[in-house]
């Protein structure tokens, strides 16, 4: 008897997310259900989701830091996989460094240490742009660089590559990674990064037809669309392992843009929208970061490619919170 790869997959594989209710999670956690099967995929974080997450699968609350109750869900379910979502980001770590690097390192270290004592057989962890500092190149940031990033985010994201590359290299741990640009969706807000800007605009188009930016008109940030970087991260897991040759994080591309450049994005469908610039602390984390990746390594090895550009993902944003508006579509 023959089955696709999907009804494989969806037989063999038990997923747990930590930090399902996240910007990332939430999407990726509603794909993986459409992908795995609804009872296959245990969504988990702090605290309760919304609707949809509640009812359309099991769902458990998770202490990310709480080794004890991630055995227990882990033994439960029989799970297979752990996606950790779970973090804090640039410019809340800035304000609560300690907590930062607690959340951000000690559950890293205790689904490592999980994969490692073979209770779960593969490990998926988020990186960031924020990896990279000052002193790495801006423009075309290669896979491997100079990385000394500036950041309580960006330390915890360069010390966790490092962590994942160790398990992999010691203990033979299936851990992968990818550097997330700024992610932009329509259906979750994010919360406390500095990308964050590129995601309010839209809102704040259609309901006001103005936005005040924290950062600077001409500051240029790598960014993605949901939609890839959920793809690519499903993709990534799925990908044949010795095709996964980096172990510290792959670098993941899709647009760079500016604040002028976005609003006049916007412009051609909201004429009248306008921008002003009033740049806080967040201005300082955005100028230590890249400008523009590559991420031909990832393209190479297993075969990325990004769908979505500054003008696709306009069109679906502002298409979408209209949508939402009219009450056609759930709103956040
Ligand atoms: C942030 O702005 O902190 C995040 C990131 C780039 O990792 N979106």
């Amino acid at each position: 008897m023959f089955y696709t790869i999907y009804e494989f997959l969806k037989m063999s594989e038990t997923i747990l997310i930590i930090g399902a209710c996240g910007q990332i999670g939430t999407e990726l956690t509603q794909k993986l259900r459409s992908v795995y099967g609804n009872n296959s995929i245990i969504a988990s974080d702090i605290r309760e989701g919304n609707e949809d997450m509640m009812h359309s699968g099991p769902f458990e609350i998770i202490d990310a830091t709480d080794r004890e109750t991630i055995i227990k869900v882990i033994e439960k379910y029989k799970i297979t996989q752990v996606y950790l979502m779970a973090a804090m980001l640039s410019a809340t770590a800035e304000k609560y460094p300690q907590k930062a690097w607690e959340l951000n390192m000690n559950s890293l270290l205790i689904v490592l240490d999980l994969a490692k004592e073979k209770l779960i057989k593969q490990v998926y962890w988020p990186s960031s742009i924020a990896a990279f500092g000052p002193t790495s190149p801006k423009v075309n940031t290669p896979q491997q660089t100079v990385m000394e990033p500036t950041t309580v985010y960006g330390i915890s994201k360069i010390a966790g590559e490092h962590w994942c590359n160790y398990y992999h290299q010691k203990f033979g741990v299936d851990v992968r990674s990818i550097r997330y640009p700024g992610i932009i969706s329509w259906k979750t807000k994010p919360g406390g990064g500095t990308t964050d800007y590129a995601v309010d605009i839209y809102f704040k188009a259609i309901e006001e037809g103005k936005y005040e930016c924290f950062l600077e008109e001409d500051t240029r940030l790598p960014m993605m669309y949901m939609e890839d970087a959920v793809n690519a991260t499903i993709q990534i897991m799925q990908a044949d392992e010795k095709e996964v040759k980096t172990r510290t994080s792959y670098n993941l591309a899709a647009m760079s843009f500016t604040p002028k450049e976005i609003a006049s994005e916007i412009k051609k469908h909201i004429p009248n929208f306008e921008i002003s610039y009033k740049s806080d602390f967040r201005q300082a984390i955005a100028n230590s970061w890249p400008q523009v990746i590559d991420d031909s390594q990832a393209r190479k090895d297993w075969n990325w490619q990004h769908k979505f550009d500054l003008e696709s993902m306009t069109n679906e944003m502002l298409i979408n919170i209209k949508k939402q508006q009219e009450g056609v579509l759930p709103s956040m």
